[in-house]
């Protein structure tokens, strides 16, 4: 028996494979905890809903074999598969705390705690729960490691239930292997058919968007000098944008990112930086050929900014009336706040800007971050809940799915809550910033989960590849090809490239237009479009052979990388990697192969 909040009911059938459970108000209700209890059971209960296999659950009985997918709150936190003992704590700093952690209470030091969807290995058999109640209350699932089971909550404060209402629906479904929990997954969001308006961003098979943006380069030290450079650069050849997308016809985005505006909250272009203003910009990519993309971080405000000195009383405040803090940001002055959606005139006033950076602009690819924003804890002066909110006002502002004059438009989720973004924002960043280092020391240091560094990346890149093509088209964030301004070793760059590939759906690049000059950038660039065309056409999945440590396989089985992140060389039985190689750092001796910190190494099965 689950155990229930009395005030729901449960309703359990099946589905595709699958077991459905919903949960209904029994009678009409409100909710005034942040984080409300929802249904709780053990291991077994839920693994005999989802009919998993004797053997899976004597299995997964066994502590030392359990592993957890788990998911973070919003993009740059942290997802992946986790031991039993293993535990990803929230940043000391507070303020950092912002970037990943979600409205859940943290996960006791015995606990694991995912959002949207919880996934439950042992061996080769997954045991997933899967949220899937669009526009609703958005959940949280916490597993407890000493085998008591798994608690389901959600987050609706300040939300009314009428009797029958539907709170949340749950997927179950147990599977063997990735390839056919990957499935799973595709088949409980296919029917919502949120690609398909994405269908412009590609061509031909595999939906790769891909193309430009300012950020990972000159940072918010752009000018309307930069990024003309960076523009007119694009195009020529040797470049990975010139090679895999515009030399081959393929549709190319140019995105300007932070730094374009006076500040943030404050969304005009910043005259002294872009003197021909941002109509004159936008324009100008398209000539060109390229999707005008453009960033905001449409929810936030900071201090100077004109919201806040004409309308103080839009900012989300606390219970005391003060500003709640939203982050903080060197960039911008230091901390910053954020709007209070539940009021009408900031709905309106977020329309309109999007009116204008649409319409007037002529952008159509817009990048919307700092979206976590929006589930603050806070007074929310119109009444109701954070998601019923988000869900209205997001909803109506990704609504336009065209020009006027009929040219399509993408919206793309950063620092967004996933669950609650889905629908949309089909495409979504999935993990921390790229950044052109490995590490970064001090917010390794601090323990902060989504921080810039290539290595974060591509823990997330990893660890989300399941909504990869079946949720959202990942964006793993840039590949870097360059020299200058970049720490990341040539085999870093590649295992960074080669890994968005496989794992991941948007190829995004942010290097300037001379690097190519050099020879050795060139040579490298190649190398990668050729790795690409060689791995093209396949649907890839990752599995995690040791900490820092994956292997990822061709749903066909016919192409096998190891990607080692770690510090030390990862040896393996040599016969297990026999076949070409596309790409090897790797040393063979006495039947071993040892491959290298790191790097990814890929083989391909003689035919
Ligand atoms: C613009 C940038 C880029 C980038 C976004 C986002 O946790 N952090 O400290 C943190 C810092 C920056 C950041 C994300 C997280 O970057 O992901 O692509 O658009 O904003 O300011």
């Amino acid at each position: 028996m689950l155990d229930i909040d009395p005030r729901f009911r449960l309703e359990v059938d099946e589905l595709d494979g699958q077991a459905r459970l919903r949960l209904r108000a029994v009678a009409d209700c409100s909710i005034d905890l942040e984080e409300t209890f929802l249904l709780g059971g053990g291991f077994a209960e839920f693994a005999g809903l989802a009919r998993a296999g004797d053997g899976w659950t004597a299995e997964f009985a066994e502590p030392s074999l359990r592993r957890y997918l788990v998911n973070g709150w919003q993009s740059w936190s942290f997802a992946g598969e986790l031991g039993p003992h293993e535990y990803v704590p929230p940043s000391w700093v507070r303020r950092f705390r912002f970037f990943s952690q979600g409205p859940a209470r943290p996960a006791r030091r015995h606990g694991h705690l995912s959002y949207f969807y919880l996934g439950l290995l042992a061996g080769e058999g997954r045991l997933f729960l899967v949220s899937r109640n669009p526009g609703g209350a958005p959940l949280v699932f916490r597993a407890d490691r000493h085998g008591r089971g798994i608690r389901v909550g959600f987050f609706a404060k300040g939300a009314r239930y009428a009797a029958g209402d539907l709170v949340a629906e749950i997927r179950l479904f147990w599977r063997e292997g990735g390839v056919a929990a990957k499935e799973a997954f595709r088949a409980i969001f296919a029917e919502e058919r949120h690609f398909e308006r994405l269908a412009f961003l590609g061509s031909g098979g595999r939906l790769v968007p891909g193309g430009y943006e300012s950020w990972y380069n000159h940072y918010t030290d752009i000018s309307e000098e930069l990024i003309a450079t960076d523009l007119e650069g694009l195009a020529e050849p040797g470049n990975l944008i010139s090679e895999y997308y515009v030399g081959r016809g393929k549709p190319t985005v140019f995105q300007v990112d932070d730094g374009w505006q006076i500040r943030v909250g404050e969304w005009s272009a910043d005259l002294g930086k872009f003197p021909s203003g941002m109509r004159a910009l936008g324009e100008g990519i398209e000539a060109r050929g390229y999707i005008p993309g453009l960033w905001l971080a449409p929810i936030l405000v900071t201090k100077k900014c004109s919201v806040c000195r004409d309308n103080p009383g839009w900012i989300l405040r606390d219970e005391a009336g003060e500003p709640v803090l939203a982050g903080w940001n060197p960039n911008w002055e230091g901390d910053f706040w954020c709007l209070d959606l539940s009021l009408p005139e900031v709905e309106e006033y977020l329309l309109a800007t999007f009116e204008r950076v649409v319409e007037d602009w002529g952008f159509r690819y817009l990048k919307l971050d700092f979206l976590y924003a929006a589930f603050l804890p806070g007074v929310r002066k119109g009444g109701g809940a954070a998601f019923e909110h988000y869900e209205r006002v997001i909803g109506r502002i990704t609504s336009r799915h065209a020009t006027r004059g009929g040219k399509p438009v993408a919206w793309l989720g950063c620092g967004a809550p996933l669950e609650s973004s889905w629908r949309h924002f089909p495409l979504m960043r999935i993990g921390a910033d790229t950044r052109e280092a490995w590490e970064y020391g001090v917010l390794k240091l601090a323990m902060h989960e989504g921080r810039p560094a290539a290595y974060a990346n591509l823990l997330a890149t990893i660890g989300r590849s399941v909504l990869d093509g079946t949720v959202f088209v990942n964006d793993p964030d840039v590949v870097f090809c360059r020299e200058a301004n970049n720490r990341l070793s040539p085999k870093e760059k590649e295992l960074v490239g080669l890994v968005d590939f496989m794992l991941a759906s948007q190829i995004m690049y942010s290097d300037g237009a001379d690097e190519v000059r050099t020879p050795s950038v060139r040579a490298f660039t190649a190398g990668l479009v050729a790795a690409f065309d060689r791995l093209e056409g396949r649907e890839y999945h990752a599995r995690r052979i040791a900490r820092d440590v994956f292997g990822i396989t061709s749903a066909d089985g016919a192409v096998r990388a190891l990607a080692n992140l770690s510090e030390r060389a990862w040896s393996e039985p040599g016969e297990a990697w026999e076949g070409r190689a596309i790409v090897e750092h790797a040393r063979r001796r006495r039947g071993l192969v040892f491959f290298e910190p790191h790097t990814i190494s890929i083989y391909e099965r003689n035919p």
